[in-house]
């Protein structure tokens, strides 16, 4: 960190000793698994940096904005439209979670058997580490899975600016009615939030500001259908995790930067790993930071992660906004036809997620697919059954895999992981 934030941590309330133990351990790990790779890109170093100043100047800047008077609106989905967040003056980040924190304060709260992702959420605000969270002017939670849609009613009890945002669970005509009804619902509540309206100008500037990031983190995934490939999966999964916090123009040039040097290496045929390495797909629960366990596993097995079916990577940044339209409503209409294409596991049925997984088998030329599934996540592990028996029928190898924050299972899953990667050679 290039300053001393300890004052700006606590007017915001942190528990100082509390977060200085986190920062600890979180520097420790991204020394370990993240600075130890070999023939890292140039242009990491700009995420170096990010995440080197995650709770210290990208905090500042927040705080700089706010006392600007624009607003800070963290979130934990992506289904949050970011282009209403924006286009009403304000600055939408996507709160992380991947990391255990106070657990027993935690499942004090909520039952022991609720998914990592969610109790780290919880686990950040009960031990007073976030500083995104302590910033927030509004917090949205959304009506996905039934554990969230059920955390957010304690949590509603731990914070006083928390949304929540109902979510379909049919892509159907009823369903698209009721997220454009919601989105409209949110761009009032975001109004009233910063007194800005939201106008058909604004709304534009808003879905061409998330659709430039969109097109270059996808330039960069594109990218890595090249062998060898161009950028590890550890580094390219951080670039996709940066993309929920950083600012939004700063984040798609230094993106398009890093895509120029990727394109250069593919060219010269300068690769992480060498040629035909075992290409994997990983499917499944979003990583947020800093859950980087799967990947350091993988990559350190003799595989080349080369995708991400996930909110974290495809999922959530596949599909741009159509900018065409010319009036609010337009818009409005335009931003809810491309959040209704996520294929998120909590609609039934959601064939779209699993064509979509094939699909990035094929693009991506991967040779086998890692089904990521958080514990106790009911709709992802229920998919991952029928997934992959799909992908079995189509020759596609597939390793389940159920786990969760701790590191007490790395040897079992470097057992199986390692197996999965001789079974692909
Ligand atoms: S759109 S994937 S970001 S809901 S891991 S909390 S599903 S029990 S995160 Fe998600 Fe939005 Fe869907 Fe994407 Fe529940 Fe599962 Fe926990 Fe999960």
């Amino acid at each position: 960190m290039t300053e001393d934030y300890r004052s700006m941590w606590a007017d915001l309330g942190l528990d100082l000793d509390a977060h200085d133990a986190l920062l600890g351990v979180l520097g420790k790990a991204y020394q370990d698994i993240y600075l130890s790779q070999k023939s890292r890109p140039e242009g990491m170093g700009y995420f170096d940096f990010v995440m080197s100043e995650v709770h210290g100047l990208r905090i500042k800047e927040l705080l700089d904005e706010k006392a600007a008077g624009r607003k800070i609106v963290c979130s934990y989905c992506v289904f949050v439209p970011e282009e209403i967040v924006l286009a009403a003056n304000a600055t939408l980040v996507g709160l992380c979670s991947g990391a255990d924190f106070a657990t027993e304060d935690v499942e004090k709260l909520l039952p022991r058997n609720t998914c990592a992702l969610i109790k780290s959420s919880f686990g950040f605000k009960l031990g007073k580490v976030c500083p995104y969270l302590e910033s927030a002017d509004m917090i949205v939670g959304e009506n996905t899975c039934d554990g969230k849609k059920k955390a957010y009613e304690t949590l509603g009890g731990l914070v006083d600016n928390l949304y929540v945002m109902d979510i379909p669970q049919m892509k159907s005509d009823q369903g698209r009615a009721l997220l454009k009804a919601e989105y409209e619902r949110f761009k009032t509540a975001m109004e009233a939030l910063t007194g800005a309206a939201v106008t058909a100008e604004s709304l534009k500037e808003g879905i061409r500001a998330v659709n430039a990031k969109r097109a270059a983190i996808h330039r960069l995934s594109s990218l890595r259908k090249a062998d060898p490939s161009p950028i590890s999966g550890l580094d390219a999964l951080l670039a996709n995790q940066v993309f929920f916090y950083d600012n939004p123009a700063r984040f798609t040039e230094s993106v398009n930067k890093i895509c120029d040097e990727l394109e250069k290496r593919i060219e010269a045929k300068h690769g992480v790993f060498p040629e035909n390495t075992p290409r994997i797909l990983v499917s499944g629960c979003p990583q947020a930071v800093p859950n980087w366990k799967l990947p350091m596993i993988v990559e350190t097995a003799g595989a080349v992660i080369v995708g991400e079916e996930s909110c974290v990577g495809e999922r959530g940044t596949r599909n741009l906004t159509d900018e065409s339209g010319e009036t609010v409503d337009d818009m409005l209409d335009s931003i809810v036809n491309r959040y209704f294409k996520v294929d998120c596991a909590i609609f039934t049925p959601n064939p779209d997620r699993l064509a979509h997984i094939q699909e990035m088998v094929a693009d991506y030329k991967a040779d086998g697919v890692i089904h990521y599934g958080l514990q106790f996540c009911q709709p992802y592990l229920m998919e991952a059954i029928p997934v992959e028996k799909a992908l079995e029928e189509k020759n596609i190898p597939c390793l389940r895999i159920e786990t969760d924050y701790s590191m007490e299972d790395v040897g079992q899953l470097k057992t199986r992981v390692e197996a999965f990667v001789e079974q692909l050679k």
